[in-house]
């Protein structure tokens, strides 16, 4: 018999009645999202004719207005989630305050978290980029969503996931009952299941980290990093360095591949907490993987403020764990 074709459709139906406490509004909510994708994915398919096309802030041979990459996918999630009238609260990577949510679009009671347009630095250099989502509850009581909802710990997710705009596009996300993936099909324009149950491999042997900021690691980065490129804990060779330098991409291979991606504390975190490192770490605990700072949970980080940024340290649970174990050693003993 020929494989069974699932549509994202068909899966998130059936996903549903594995929580019967699902209502039909989560599902609203995740169809409009997946419709700003799609229309993010054409956009970003033309970026590379935007100059015979029309520059940003211009108007293109058609007239119509050209708006930056990024800015597009911002205004088309932000606009998909006031249509799907669930969302209470919303804030981006792209805003510095949370995005006002209009009485008359209605408020359901989830809180909504994204990084529109991840790794928007590769976009002129025809490199894939992604977008970033976590779902979280609301928990304060009232209509309107609060700063207070947005600043929960990454253990209370909802859901979690990510785009891949790549060679191909694919949907990658989480509800907490494992990770599915979900290639889109330009052809007939639907998201179809292509990786099942995703599980990261326990040790992988490529690794991930910008080696441009070697000198300022700190000592346990370090040691670990000159350890990968001495001996593999795997077959004895040296680790293969991978690094895209965007995070859904970096973090993708990883979640296929196994291994470890690494942005760690020295000389700076830059990877914030609520947009980019919650959501891929409750995706790499779903799929058995590990996410730390180098010395504790990611998923047990309490925010304090909407742009926190934290050191991420994410992939197959015996690397990030062999990681966590340079870092102790590396320690002053007090
Ligand atoms: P962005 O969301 O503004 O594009 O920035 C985040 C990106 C990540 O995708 C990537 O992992 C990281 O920045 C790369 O940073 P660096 O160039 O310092 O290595
Ligand atoms: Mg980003």
């Amino acid at each position: 018999m020929p494989p069974r074709i699932v549509t994202l459709e068909r899966h998130i139906t059936e996903q549903q009645k594995l929580h019967p406490a699902a209502s039909g509004r989560f599902t609203g909510l995740l169809w409009e999202f997946v419709l700003a994708v799609k229309m993010i994915a054409r956009e970003v398919r033309r970026a590379g004719l935007i100059d015979i096309l029309g520059a940003a802030g211009h108007q293109n041979v058609h007239g119509e207005k050209v708006q930056k990459l990024d800015e597009y996918a911002q205004e088309r999630i932000a606009e998909a989630m006031l249509n799907s009238g669930s969302v209470c609260a919303m804030a981006s990577e792209e805003t510095p305050d949370m995005i006002p949510i209009p009485r008359e679009a209605g408020r359901g009671h989830y809180v909504f978290l994204f990084d529109p347009l991840d790794g928007s630095s590769n976009i002129d250099v025809n490199i894939s980029i992604g977008t970033i989502f976590s779902i979280h509850r609301k928990i304060t009581p009232g209509e309107e969503g609060t700063l207070q909802d947005c600043l929960q710990p990454g253990y209370k997710q909802l859901a979690a996931g990510y785009v891949l705009y790549g060679s191909s596009v694919m949907l990658v996300f989480t509800t907490g009952k494992g990770v599915h993936g979900f290639t889109l099909d330009p052809t007939v324009g639907e998201f179809l299941l292509s990786h099942p149950d995703l599980r990261m491999p326990p040790r992988g042997r490529i690794y991930s980290i910008n080696e441009g900021n070697t000198a300022s690691w700190d000592p346990g980065t370090a040691a670990y990093v000159k350890h990968l490129k001495e001996k593999n804990e795997a077959d004895g060779r040296p680790y293969t360095l991978r690094y895209v330098g965007t995070l859904v991409a970096d973090f993708h291979r990883t979640l296929i591949n196994g291994g470890i991606f690494m942005y760690p504390a020295a000389p700076k975190p830059k990877l914030r907490l609520l947009y980019e490192a919650a959501p891929m770490a409750m995706i790499a605990e779903q799929a058995r993987g590990r996410a730390s700072t180098g010395s504790g949970r990611i998923l047990d980080i309490v925010p304090t403020e909407l742009h926190q940024k934290v050191p991420l340290i994410v992939g197959s649970a015996d690397d990030v764990a062999d990681y966590e174990t340079f870092v102790r050693k590396a320690r002053p003993k007090t």
